[in-house]
């Protein structure tokens, strides 16, 4: 009989932006936990992942930046993988909805849903904007707040007052294309029947998941406490895959309907001729995701399955996280509030595992956590520097010095039967094999901080187990110092196999500085059965020592709050955005003069223009400003190539205090007019204006 096929799958994330450490705390990192486990004990499991290009976030952010909704999510696809890699995720296969295999498989599915009857007709009445020729999704209609009369509410929600509306409730609304009054236009969607499936199947489904999460089944239960709705599964909106139903022409199918049968699209790139044993029989489904994801998981994926009736599994384990915090406040994207995987790697490179490490002892596995900068390096130090790098050194080192860098080779020596050091290894031993034991049984249960807990108790017992006996003073007892260093070599090749499902970096180091590489038969015997000493063989020879890890100074951690910090009032250009901004905004609070005359504004000729190096939204100005040239980092890079913006005569706000970007210093700031597009304008001076002319 053929080995049980696992498919372990990551929410495909928005392809709208880049992913933040928010996202990884949520899905990413736990899952890499998960499968690089399933993978050591020898399980047949693939891990499925990929980037989910439609939906309405995605032409919104594109209009915004004036490409087309193609060349976004390129875009974003390339650095969201790249990135994924760069830190370590393993998934097996990383794909794209924009994937033509994953229209055929959408559309199938749709299609045959259809065929069955399996989805009510509707016909209801939508807004429709004349000019624009298409109906508008919610986002895409703005009016006046019924709740806090702010005249720039969207027609989902109003973000000043936080109200969820619907866009029939908005006053004067308008389209966010024209801006036009829109038209009400019937239009004919199908909707999947909750409602009936919630007697059907869900309710069943739902109540016998008894080793669900609490966070999760709480979820589920109140949707089906409150009784399910019809859903539309498709949408008038051009981006998308097309409704498969001719005559239909400007629909797609919902993204919500479309994106989880990426992960069986995605599975068919990666298994193109047995993907169906990944999906069907006695194969495990176990979807990793945020909290905000759960109804799309356990409830209407599921009924989707359920409906299609082509024997496909529903998720056995959806085991969703709730929300990482930053520095005291919400994760927000539009606000900037956020820390960027990319841009993490960028300016702390080599530092993935202590990122892996921190961010795993916090994961929010039963409610929101987190993460501050000063935690992350208080971690790093007193965790991995101080105990489990700290721990593995002295045994390397001290082997170095006593046992000729070698495993020793006593055959049939022990230090006598009571005697302290006897003693203190047997509590030793028993300890490490009861949190091997542990960490193994908390990966199981999807409980990875304490899994990552035990893992660090090990090397904490290790440093016990040496500042007890103190082998560094038995001089003359060299050979109970070579039998104490053998232990200690021991737990540091137990810690190689634990950091092989945790720290990938950090495995290889331990692999390399104990020369240790176990197969992978030996791997899956520890992980399955329990560890037996010895890992490291009498007389096995060892690598070279080195440092684990490096302690993280102060200043690190300061300059990361303080970019934090002034990011979130940077230039707007800067700020990844994914609503379309009302336009023209609502002017802001009044002034007094005086205010304005703080400004010094002053004419200046661009003379170069340059990329920055791994900064896709930055170009590098030098500036003749009549008094001298001035560098500017300006984030406009999506807008301008350097040749178009070398030579123009612009205006800079010159007494804006200097800010550090990518180790350089930006002197003030280029004044640009943005559109309702969100295209940018440079702002001339009619005529010809010298350099150092001021402006008031
Ligand atoms: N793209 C939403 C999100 O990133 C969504 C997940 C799809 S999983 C099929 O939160
Ligand atoms: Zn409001």
């Amino acid at each position: 009989m053929s080995q049980r096929k696992i498919t372990v799958t990551a929410a495909l994330p928005y392809a709208n932006g880049p992913v933040h450490l928010g996202h990884l705390a949520g899905a990413y990192l736990p899952a890499d936990f998960y499968v690089r486990w399933r993978r050591l004990r020898g399980d047949d499991v693939i891990f499925i992942c990929g980037s989910d290009e439609h939906g309405v976030p995605i032409t919104i952010r594109a209009r915004k930046e004036g490409i087309s909704p193609q060349e976004l999510v390129d875009r974003n696809h390339a650095l969201i993988r790249d990135t994924f890699d760069r830190f370590g995720i393993s998934f097996d296969h990383y794909g794209r909805t924009s994937d033509p295999l994953h229209h055929e498989t959408a559309s199938e599915m749709f299609s045959d849903l259809l065929q069955k009857g399996a989805f009510t007709e509707e016909v209801t009445e939508q807004f429709y904007d004349e000019e624009a020729g298409q109906f508008l999704a919610d986002r895409y209609i703005i009016g006046t707040c019924p709740v806090c009369a702010n005249p720039n509410a969207y027609g989902d929600q109003c973000e000043k007052c936080g109200s969820t509306l619907s866009p029939q409730e908005l006053k004067e609304p308008r389209s966010a294309l024209s801006g036009n009054p829109p038209v009400l236009r019937p239009t004919k969607n199908w909707y999947l029947p909750l409602d009936r499936l919630q007697n059907e199947f869900l309710n069943q489904y739902i109540n016998s998941r008894d080793n669900w999460k609490t966070n999760v089944l709480g979820q589920c239960r109140s949707w089906l406490n409150e009784g399910l709705r019809p859903r539309a599964m498709t949408r008038d909106l051009d981006w998308g895959v097309k409704v498969p139903v001719a005559g239909e022409d400007g629909k797609v199918l919902y993204v919500w309907f479309e994106a989880p049968i990426g992960y069986i699209s995605i599975t068919r790139r990666l298994k193109p001729a047995n993907w169906q044993e990944y999906w069907t029989g006695d194969a495990e489904l176990i979807h990793f995701i945020g909290k905000d994801n759960i109804v799309f998981h356990c409830i209407i994926f599921p009924a989707m399955l359920h409906l299609y009736d082509h024997g496909f599994v529903v998720p056995k384990q959806v085991p969703a996280n709730e929300f990482l915090n930053l520095e005291g406040d919400k994760i927000s994207t539009s606000r900037n509030w956020a820390v960027w995987l990319h841009e993490y790697m960028d300016e702390l490179p080599g530092k993935e595992d202590e990122l892996r490490y921190v961010l795993g002892s916090i994961l929010p596995e039963t409610k929101d956590s987190e993460f501050t900068w000063k935690d992350w390096q208080t971690r790093i130090n007193s965790e991995l520097v101080g105990i489990l790098g700290n721990f593995v050194n002295r045994v390397l080192v001290l082997s170095g010095k006593f046992t000729d860098k070698r495993v020793p080779d006593m055959p049939g020596f022990a230090p006598e039967s009571g005697s302290p050091v006897a003693e203190i290894w047997k509590e030793t031993d028993q300890a490490v094999l009861a949190a091997w034991r542990e960490m193994n049984a908390h990966i199981e249960a999807f409980r990875f901080r304490d899994a990552l807990a035990a893992m660090m108790q090990i090397a904490r017992l290790g440093n016990r187990f040496l500042a007890a006996t103190e082998p560094w003073k038995m001089k003359d007892d060299y050979r109970t110092r070579a039998w104490v260093l053998d232990r200690g070599l021991q737990i540091c090749a137990c810690l190689q196999l634990a950091a092989e499902v945790f720290l990938p970096a950090t495995a290889a180091r331990l692999s390399d500085q104990l020369n240790y590489k176990p197969d992978a038969a030996t791997r899956k015997q520890y992980w399955k059965n329990g560890l037996e000493w010895p890992l490291l063989p009498a007389g096995h020879e060892l690598g070279e020592a080195g440092l684990l890890f490096r302690q993280v100074e102060d200043e690190v951690v300061e300059q990361q709050v303080k970019k934090l910090q002034s990011m979130i009032s940077t230039h707007s250009a800067e700020m990844p955005e994914e609503t379309a901004a009302a336009f023209p905004p609502a002017l802001k609070d009044t002034i007094q003069y005086d205010d304005f005359a703080k400004l010094d504004i002053r004419v200046v000729k661009v003379l170069t223009a340059e990329a920055v190096p791994k900064a896709d939204k930055l170009l590098k100005l030098t500036l003749d400003t009549g008094m001298g040239e001035r560098t500017v980092l300006s984030g406009i890079a999506q807008h301008f190539k350097p040749e178009e913006v070398a030579g123009k005569t612009v205006l800079w706000l010159g007494n804006l205090a200097p800010r550090k970007m990518r180790g350089i210093e930006s002197e003030g700031m280029i004044l640009m007019a943005e559109d309702a597009q969100g295209r940018l304008h440079f702002v001339q001076p009619a005529g010809d204006a010298e350099p150092g002319s001021t402006v008031s």
